[in-house]
């Protein structure tokens, strides 16, 4: 992360941020529970959802607006930032209003779903001169990935050389075919792949296998998904998304000197009398990353204020660039299922 937290904390900022939630499904609620119980000088003053009944079921016990056009919630005058958690597709537009409106925003994943408008934002943001938007890659504030990107840094195993990655979700609904598992699924791995690299991904293929009993026709469900880094460095991924097991996310870095795993999911061990054993793992990506999503909130709110107070960057993680990225990313990895190739990313530079 370039912008250092520390910094940005030092500066003066209004007691309070004044939030709206864009979109209060499943991650919106759980943002507005956040901003609303767990994190220090925020507020939601405003939510915004195309189900007017789900709004008012967020909104009213917290005594926030519920404002219907997310345009409208935007430009507010009791509102001083933005969390975007509406569709993918609203992205686009409502970040582009976000940046003229001059408000932070934090914008759940995609950044916008193709990589040219990805781009185009990067690029209107960077005319700002200001950083405004954060990408809500939370698994980089989660503290196993903290830490394997602080060792990977020191350089205790040499260079990298591969990533391996597990990403199995217990299930998902019957639309979550190959395609929308690399967009909403896979993307993960996109951003934690060049964060503990530290460098871009140049291309994708995707490797389709025999597909579970419980996947609908037409779907590849589990796939093998390869990155292939700048370095030459390499990330397999697996993603399974309908084991009906529970929610496993696993990490194994190797290096030149060592290896090191993240996620092993043994929370408590517990041993019982007639000498069972073992742990539980947890049940879905809110529980795993509750931590990471909750001081991901903490940081952002404390950046947006400062960045407020001073004119300067609002932001305290990825951001619009790393958004750009992980779309690139998306779109290779989407074309290489259609195909069945191996696909560049064709990044613009930097
Ligand atoms: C979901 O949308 C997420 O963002 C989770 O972090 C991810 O693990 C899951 O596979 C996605 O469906």
């Amino acid at each position: 992360m370039t912008t250092s937290g520390v910094e940005l904390r030092s500066a003066t900022s209004p007691d309070e941020l004044r939030v709206a939630v864009l979109g209060v499904g499943k991650m919106g609620a759980f943002h507005v529970d956040s901003l609303s119980r767990r994190t220090r000088g925020a507020r939601v003053t405003v939510v915004s959802d195309f189900v007017d009944e789900q709004a008012h079921r967020v909104g009213d016990p917290i005594g926030a607006r519920v404002v219907a056009d997310p345009l409208e919630a935007i430009r507010a005058d009791d509102v001083d930032a933005v969390v975007l958690a509406s569709p993918g597709a609203a992205h686009h537009e409502q970040v582009l209003a976000c940046l003229e409106a001059g408000k932070p925003v934090l914008c759940e994943k995609p950044l916008t779903v193709e990589a040219s408008t990805s781009l185009e934002v990067y690029r209107r943001e960077s005319e700002l001169g200001r950083r405004l938007i954060q990408v809500g890659f939370m698994r980089r504030f989660d503290h196993e990935y903290a830490q394997l990107q602080r060792l990977i840094a020191t350089g205790e195993f040499g260079a990298p050389l591969m990533l391996h990655c597990t990403h199995r979700n217990p299930d998902v609904p019957d639309f979550f075919d190959s395609q929308f598992m690399i967009r909403d699924s896979v993307v993960h791995e996109a951003d934690t792949a060049r964060f503990l690299l530290g460098e871009e991904i140049s291309a994708v293929t995707v490797v389709k296998g025999r597909p579970t009993s419980s996947a609908p026709a037409g779907t590849s469900d589990p796939m093998l998904v390869l990155f292939e880094a700048e370095s030459g460095a390499l990330v397999t991924i697996e993603i399974f998304v309908r084991t009906g097991v529970a929610y496993e996310v696993r990490t194994e870095l190797v290096g030149e000197r060592g290896s090191a795993t993240i996620g092993l999911d043994q929370n408590v061990v517990v041993k019982r009398p007639g000498g069972t054993w073992g742990g539980t793992i947890t049940p879905g990506f809110v529980e795993r990353f509750g931590q990471a999503y909750d001081d991901q909130m903490q940081r952002w709110a404390d950046a947006a204020r400062a960045g407020i107070a001073s004119g300067g960057d609002a932001v305290d993680g990825p951001g619009s660039w790393d958004g750009y990225a992980a779309a690139a990313i998306c779109e290779a990895g989407v074309a290489a299922v259609v195909k069945g190739v191996r696909v560049e990313t064709g990044m613009d530079p930097r």
